[in-house]
């Protein structure tokens, strides 16, 4: 128990730091020691929220956006995917944007580029082309399409349906660092010299053309379609190469280094077999994930997410999370890993 005259002494000592806290904020500074704990904290602290996005409620509220506006008129018709705990901030994680683009049969979307890099993950529709720096990307549901910081790039559907994809951008970041830059081309459509596949197979066999121009940031490679990379999860499989807490997984990486596809942003296909129970694990890097086939549940933090076909999840940094199918499940994630590794700031835990 403190007596009396302590008490007032303590009243005294905080009115006279007060004083001295509004004295010095005219001289803009401030005392560190008032907020030392929060802003180094023990562990990571995050307002990103896991959360799920259904694939039927996207696409029937995608569809509603096609009767409000045309892709030429939004630019980019895309619905954001924001954070529950982030609305206003246009960011799934306090790092990475996403969102899911529909185009039309008979639209297009101008080409443009800009400093934050980007990837498609496609989800619905056949046929649809991506055009990243003169090369055609003809889509199918599974690939995984890059568009590079500063490639300039368009889209546009001469299919019979709509044509939907996940966008991810490190724009959050990009933002964060202040260095946006942004330009649009006066032709809609940027001419093409490349077609459809030629970066993959230039460059995505174990061979590549002598002499060809060393990308050490960035992979050659536009188009990693799901036609080549899922026979492989097939053979990881078989082969019984299965992380507990993962499955049967590959990385998409630069063919030239061995390095994530983007400096950015990294990404994973897992293979989930049936009836697997996952071990617990978290990482410092928010995670967004695509049920690409089967359904399953991901648990995280106390909460269950239950995912099927082209739902769209997130977990958040730090929080641990374990998956559990009882069919055969494929799923895409990917993360702002690269950032943190190159950083040394990343983190993983696996349980024991
Ligand atoms: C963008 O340029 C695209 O090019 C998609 O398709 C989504 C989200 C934020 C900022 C730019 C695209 C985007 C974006």
């Amino acid at each position: 128990m403190s007596t009396p005259t302590a008490e007032a002494a303590g009243h005294n000592l905080k009115a006279v730091r007060q004083s001295y806290y509004d004295k010095i904020e005219k001289f803009d500074m401030a005392p560190l020691w008032e907020v030392l704990k929060d802003v180094v904290t023990k562990e990571p602290i995050t307002k990103c929220v896991p959360a799920i996005w259904k694939y039927s409620d996207v696409e029937r509220l995608m569809a509603e956006a096609g009767e409000v506006i045309t892709a030429d008129e939004a630019e980019r018709r895309v619905l954001v995917l924001e954070n529950p705990n982030l609305h206003g901030q246009t960011r799934i994680t306090n790092s990475l944007f996403a969102g899911i683009q529909m185009i039309l049969p008979g639209e297009t979307a101008p080409a443009h580029q800009h400093v934050s890099s980007a990837i498609r993950f496609v989800l619905d529709g056949e046929g649809a082309y991506t055009a990243v720096e003169g090369e055609k990307a003809m889509m199918s549901p599974g690939d995984f399409i890059l568009t590079p910081n500063w490639a300039p790039h368009d889209h546009g559907n001469h299919s019979p349906k709509p044509m939907l994809w996940l966008d991810v951008l490190d724009m959050p970041t990009v933002n964060h660092f202040e260095t946006s830059f942004a330009g649009h081309f006066d032709e809609a459509m940027q001419n093409t010299s490349r077609q459809d596949g030629d970066s993959l197979e230039r460059y995505g066999s174990g061979v590549m053309p002598d002499g060809a121009p060393v990308h050490l940031k960035r992979s050659p490679i536009i188009n990693y379609t799901y036609a080549r990379t899922r026979p492989i999860l097939e053979r990881l499989k078989k082969a019984g190469d299965i992380d507990p807490s993962h499955g049967a997984r590959v990385r998409y990486v630069n063919p030239i280094n061995g390095g994530w596809a983007l400096p950015t942003m990294g990404a994973h296909l897992a293979l989930l077999p049936e009836g697997f129970k996952g071990v617990d694990y978290r990482s410092t890097d928010g995670t967004i994930f695509v049920c690409v086939e089967g359904g399953g549940s991901t648990t995280v933090d106390g909460k269950v997410l239950e995912w099927g076909p082209k739902d769209v999840f997130v977990i958040p940094p730090w929080k641990k999370y374990s998956h559990r199918v009882s069919k055969e499940s494929v799923l895409f994630s990917i993360s702002d890993r690269p950032m943190q590794e190159v950083l040394g700031i990343w983190r993983e835990a696996k349980a024991a």
